[in-house]
């Protein structure tokens, strides 16, 4: 799987994906040396951090000294919401992208021109990875906006030199036309969304055999083998899992080859650790915990050994493409109690915070997340205020709409809202279980 000597690459940027590991941590050292200084100069909260473990940048010498560098969580971009963390003045940077907080804050991310240069470099990488070329079309069905999938897979791809089509995600009747007309080849949206478009595609009468698609790219979500295989009878074509956090970078983070045997980090850029969620120590090499990344060339918000709260385990074998970047197995959960829902993030204390902003609710809820079809539901149980609680269907609807309003602009996805009366929701004398997940993914 070496280049060919046609104008289709089969690997993007040959020196760096299939350098030697002394040559990648020469680099990767070289890069963070420079990250730390810069960041310990322009960003207060790195510097107080580093100074409390006692650490100055000329400690930090190489990869070897990555572990003595304090954690970044999202909570230190929420405390310093929405540009604190930015280590350039605005006028250096030319887009901002976010994604949800814990609370009601979204994380905010910030970009300098190179950084947007990079992105697209690393997504181009992903893409070739999958098995994309420029002869292709690729139909972005990931949300364009504040979220960085659609953007992101977008410049990626005109990158590559491919035709995109920016459709971004819903409308699925009409991705569906778009596929059949325009001869979309590639098509990357979230898992859960394929296996939906599989099922209108059937109801329309469309075979996947009448479309041109070979390749599909998904991620944003959690995503499980056997789901894999149902991709890919369903729709007929390869199922590439691509993975990627706003705070680090967007899609492009790391992406599986055609092997499909883990997902090749592009890690002079991420480098990765993992760590033991519980002590916070790196574990044994090939040891399974959660994952951390430290951003070694982003300029607009770099960021030291950021939590990412996923569980994996990183693969440093050959592997058989010719490649030598690192992968990581897919996600297996996550650390905290983050919510995936049709590849929106959601975590349980955003729903939590509108409900003590209301009067009328009691902070007792529960939520049950459900699939139907191929589509995830979100169910919202709250217990209402035994003042509030009238015979008046009329004024319960009212309240009802209101909970809903506030909680679908919080989150930015549907949730159904049953109000129940007060004492109806199980009571546990230990942690609270606010979440019920029927999904088998
Ligand atoms: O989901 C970026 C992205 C867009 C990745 C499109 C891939 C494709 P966030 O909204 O910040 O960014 O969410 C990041 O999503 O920490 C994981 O928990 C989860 N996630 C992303 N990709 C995968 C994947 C985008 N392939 C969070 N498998 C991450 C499992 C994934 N989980």
């Amino acid at each position: 799987m070496i280049n060919c000597s046609s104008d289709i690459k089969m690997i993007w940027n040959e020196k760096i994906e299939c350098a030697s590991r002394e040559e990648m941590r020469a680099l990767q050292s070289e890069r963070l040396v420079e990250t730390v200084q810069r960041v310990y100069h322009s960003i207060p909260g790195y510097r107080r951090k580093m100074q409390e473990v006692g650490l100055v940048p000329a400690d930090i010498r190489s990869i070897d000294d990555l572990s003595k560098l304090p954690f970044t969580t999202k909570t230190d971009l929420r405390d310093n919401y929405p540009f604190g963390m930015f280590t350039v003045p605005m006028s250096e940077i030319v887009r901002v992208h976010a994604s949800s907080g814990t609370t009601g804050k979204p994380t905010v991310v910030g970009y300098t021109r190179k950084d947007l240069n990079m992105w697209a470099e690393v997504v181009t990488r992903s893409l070739v990875m999958a098995g994309a070329h420029r002869n292709d079309i690729v139909q972005v069905a990931y949300g364009y906006g504040l979220f960085t999938g659609g953007l992101g897979i977008h410049y990626g791809t005109e990158n590559l030199g491919a035709t995109v089509i920016p459709i971004s995600g819903g409308n699925t009747e009409k991705q569906i036309r778009l596929m059949q007309d325009f001869g979309t080849t590639v098509i990357t949206c979230t898992p859960s969304y394929a296996l939906y478009l599989a099922e209108v595609m059937q109801e329309m009468g469309i075979r996947p055999e009448e479309l041109k698609l070979r390749v599909g790219i998904f991620g944003a979500e959690p995503w499980s083998e056997n789901m894999r295989r149902e991709i890919e009878s369903k729709l007929r074509l390869k199922a590439i899992d691509i993975y990627g956090l706003s705070e680090v970078i967007g899609p492009g983070v790391s992406c599986e080859c055609q092997f499909q045997a883990g997902m090749h980090i592009n890690e002079d850029h991420f480098v990765p650790e993992i760590i033991d969620p519980q002590t916070l120590q790196p574990v044994a090499p090939g040891e399974r915990g959660e994952l951390v990344f430290t951003t070694v060339t982003k300029e607009g918000i770099p960021l030291l050994r950021y939590r990412t709260r996923d569980l994996t385990r990183l693969i440093y074998d050959r592997c058989e493409c010719g490649r030598t970047l690192v992968r990581m197995e897919k996600c297996t959960g996550r650390s905290d109690d983050m919510l995936i829902i049709r590849g929106v993030n959601v975590f349980p204390s955003q729903i939590e915070s509108v409900l003590l902003e209301m009067s009328e609710t009691e902070p007792h809820y529960l939520l049950i997340v459900d699939r139907e079809g191929n589509l995830d539901t979100l169910k919202l149980m709250v217990e209402v205020q035994g003042q509030f609680f009238s015979d008046e269907i009329r004024e319960l609807q009212a309240l009802r709409m209101k909970i809903t309003h506030k909680i679908e602009s919080t989150l930015g996805i549907s949730v159904d809202v049953k109000l129940v009366e007060p004492k109806t929701i199980e009571r546990t004398a230990g942690k609270a279980k606010r979440v019920i997940d029927n999904r088998k993914l």
